[in-house]
């Protein structure tokens, strides 16, 4: 199928997919694209020469067709609404949220393989999914969960360099630092100083990137374990596959917490390019900078409260909203005063809009159904369900709040309290094990593809100001 015909195939699929028939469409649209091989990275080699080819087709026949205009508000704005990065794995609709390679969650948890037939996508099938656009097997995840597994083990001195950190170091500053000890055995960067073909870089990018996915539950693992219980380190249950092991070094083997944890890793590998950790990675790996250098930089920009960090602080400001009233059961007038008190105190309600989507983030109301299955009764989730009815209006109230809906970390932190993983410190560090998911896969597209060094121009006031004026 041509490019184009696979566009106006898609753009046709999107609109019935409105028209609640997507997951049809989704299977109709990935069918034209069967896996053949058993391993990931021969799936890869067989299709890079197309999408080069198509990529080349755009350079050279369409490179002047415009995508819009770059206005002030953009400029000032932090480039909302522009639209500048090639992104393959994942596209956020505002109305409609996140599709993994035209696939959305509900698809997912019905096409992508689980442990068992109808449980939560495995992890390794999103990767899957979001390196090649396919559908992968039972048969190709469990041959992914064995790679990964053979790729896992940790140096020894990542965890040195970790211990050489304040046990109270923030378990994000002391994860990075052991993705960056991880650094060490980049075999991009060690490939590239011996003088690696350009065509051929996309190799060692995939080796870097599935070596860092693989040993980051590991890494992230010994931070909690460092942090929270001691320093009692859970060797990796070589019969698990990946979310599942992960749950278990981290301490928790209730099987219903590593299904939580499985989608919890599935939902927030990916959500497109423009968020500030897709995008950070991107861009440091432009001028080649090696995977796990490109994926530090993402997670700290995943550590600031606006992004990643907020899962934290949505249960930090939950339990303070607790504390205050000695309670979870708090009613709508109690918790409409505390909302004011934290807008009214120049703070924003974490959890709360987004700066794409427009309507309650997907990936909110499949953990809110996860929890309405498995624990309905738990006052948190409660809470949590009734701040859905509370929240929205107020910040809506404000007249500047664009979207007053819920985003995927106001809900993540109950589940989590749930099943034992109190400390919401920790939070973060899930989200940035997931997001390799979503990054790694992209970051050996930007080599396979030879996307260029990234450099946007920039403007001073004085220039901006000149422009506006001539414009008045
Ligand atoms: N509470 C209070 N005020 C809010 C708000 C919220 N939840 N969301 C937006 N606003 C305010 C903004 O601070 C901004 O105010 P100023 O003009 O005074 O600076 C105004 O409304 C307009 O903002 P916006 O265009 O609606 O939103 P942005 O695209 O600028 O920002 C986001 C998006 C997520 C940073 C913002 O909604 C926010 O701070 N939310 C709370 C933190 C949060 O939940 N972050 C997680 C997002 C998901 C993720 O990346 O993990």
């Amino acid at each position: 199928m041509s490019f184009f015909r696979s566009i106006s195939a898609l753009s046709k699929l999107r609109s019935r997919v409105t028209q609640q028939s997507s997951l049809a469409n989704s299977v109709r649209l990935l069918q034209t694209q069967t896996s053949s091989n058993l391993d990931l990275q021969s799936e890869l080699r067989e299709l890079i020469p197309e999408y080069q080819e198509r990529v080349k087709k755009l350079k050279t026949d369409y490179g002047k067709v415009e995508l819009g205009n770059i206005t002030v508000d953009m400029v000032l704005g932090g480039m909302r609404g522009m639209t500048a990065l090639l992104w393959l794995g994942s596209a956020v609709d505002p109305e409609e949220g996140i599709r993994f390679r035209g696939m959305t969650i509900p698809d997912c948890q019905k096409l992508l393989p689980g442990v068992k037939p109808g449980g939560e996508p495995l992890p390794e099938a999103i990767l899957w999914l979001l390196l090649t656009g396919k559908i992968p097997s039972k048969e190709q995840v469990d041959s992914l969960s064995q790679e990964l597994q053979t790729r896992a083990t940790v140096p020894d001195y990542v965890f040195k360099a970790i211990d050489a950190l304040p046990v109270s170091a923030h378990p994000m500053t002391q994860f990075t630092t052991g993705v960056m000890a991880l650094q060490v055995q980049s075999e991009f960067q060690k490939q590239h100083q011996s003088g690696l073909a350009k065509a051929r870089y996309w190799e060692p990018t995939y080796e870097d990137s599935m070596n860092l996915i693989a040993r980051l539950p590991a890494v992230a693992a010994y931070v909690y374990r460092r942090i929270f219980k001691d320093g009692k380190i859970i060797p990796r249950d070589e019969s698990l596959d990946y979310g599942g092991n992960y749950a278990h070094m981290l301490g928790f083997d209730d099987p219903q917490m590593l299904e939580f944890m499985r989608l919890y890793i599935t939902i927030h590998s990916d959500h497109e390019g423009g968020n500030v950790s897709s995008h950070t990675a991107h861009l440091v790996s432009t001028p080649l900078a090696d995977p796990y250098l490109a994926f530090a930089a993402a997670l700290n920009g995943l550590a600031g409260p606006l992004h990643g960090l907020a899962n934290q602080e949505v249960l930090r400001w939950i339990r303070s909203v607790v504390a205050e009233f000695g309670t979870p059961h708090i009613s709508t007038e109690e918790l409409k005063e505390y909302i004011h008190k934290t807008l009214n105190s120049g703070q924003v309600v974490p959890g709360y809009g987004h700066g794409v989507l427009r309507k309650t983030d997907p990936r909110y109301t499949c953990q809110r159904e996860f929890a309405l299955k498995h624990l309905p009764d738990d006052p948190y989730f409660q809470l949590v369900s009734k701040l859905k009815e509370v929240v929205p209006p107020i910040l809506l109230q404000l007249g500047k709040v664009k979207n007053p809906w819920p985003n995927v970390d106001a809900h993540s932190g109950v589940l989590l309290n749930y099943y034992g993983l109190t400390e919401e410190n920790y939070y973060t560090v899930l989200f940035g094990v997931s997001r390799s998911i979503g990054v790694g896969p992209q970051l050996i597209w930007d080599r396979a593809l030879g996307l260029p060094l990234e450099r946007p121009k920039s403007i001073t006031l004085e220039k901006l100001e000149a422009i506006c004026e001539k414009a008045a």
